[in-house]
């Protein structure tokens, strides 16, 4: 285990393990569960079953990120998260809400949310960092380069893992410099994003150079792309649907390896997962 990983944001749950945040995509494009979620009541429920399962939070989304995706209006945006984040935080739940949009990251906060997931760090909409400083709100800065739209031309690095860490550093500096309290902010390498397969075994397999950053960090491998590409075979890549047991194995890896929170579209295996982990460690 690296030196003193940091495990806990201010603001949000703190059960002395990695925490474990369910994703609801309320998209029709979503790679992972795409149309799935997108009647509020299902998504709703699916929330509140992955918190029956051992999500400690719940991360509601309205814009798809797969490669190539096209962006929603900010509209309708809206119209797909803010019933859910509603009806998931009167119940309890404690909600992040993933957006780039400072407009859609405000309407949440208000309706219950107590986190914003936002995919660009705050690059994709000016008034994002100013927005989650007024709010105090925890924050997630993660490592991007462009929408979706064509983020993988720019999957391009010197070493992915030096320029990673330096882009997050700069990105801390700045919600810093917008006023946002460093002890409510995460960094995640954005594992998939403007990245190969390659990439992200390299970021995974270096985790002690993002602890480095001295921020909790979140790990977002669920079902991507690159594990269905580690476990492909004669007919193709793995499904999305048979990569959660690869996910759960990531989990404890990256428990093991000092993360505070893994994003993940099954809950119960990564929830094991990572008491596993506590318990292994505590013994020690
Ligand atoms: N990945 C996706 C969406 N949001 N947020 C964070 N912080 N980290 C991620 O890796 C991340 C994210 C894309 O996956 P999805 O379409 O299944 O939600």
């Amino acid at each position: 285990m690296p030196p003193g990983p940091l495990r806990s944001v201010a603001g949000l749950p703190q059960p002395g393990r990695c925490l474990v945040m369910g994703v609801v995509n309320v998209t029709p494009d979503s790679f992972s569960d795409g149309g799935l979620w997108l009647e509020p009541d299902a998504a709703v429920e699916h929330g509140l079953a992955m918190v029956a399962d051992g999500a400690d939070l719940v991360d509601v989304g309205g814009e798809s990120t797969r490669p190539g995706a096209e962006r929603p209006p900010e509209d309708e945006e809206m119209r797909r998260v803010l019933p859910v984040v509603t009806a998931l935080a009167s119940a309890g739940v404690v909600v992040s809400v993933d957006t780039m949009r400072a407009g859609v990251a405000r309407a949440a906060l208000g309706a219950g949310a107590v986190m914003v997931n936002d995919v660009s760090g705050g690059m994709a909409d000016p008034e994002m960092l100013g927005t989650v400083a007024a709010a105090r709100v925890p924050f997630t800065v993660m490592h991007w380069r462009r929408h979706s739209a064509d983020m993988q031309t720019f999957a391009r690095y010197g070493d992915v893992v030096t320029d990673v860490v330096a882009h997050l550093r700069g990105r801390l500096e700045a919600a810093e410099r917008a006023g946002i309290d460093p002890d409510r902010t995460a960094v995640d390498p954005g594992l998939g994003f403007a990245k190969t397969a390659a990439h992200n075994w390299r970021l995974l397999a270096h985790l002690d150079a993002l602890h480095a950053l001295g921020r909790p960090l979140l790990l977002g491998a669920s079902r991507k792309r690159f594990l269905g590409q580690l476990l492909a075979d004669e007919s193709g890549e793995r499904s999305v649907n048979g990569r959660d047991d690869a996910t759960v194995a990531c989990s404890a890896l990256a428990a093991a390896g000092g993360a505070w929170c893994l994003r993940v579209h099954e809950a119960r295996g990564t929830a094991d997962a990572v008491r596993v982990v506590a318990a292994w460690e505590g013994a020690g």
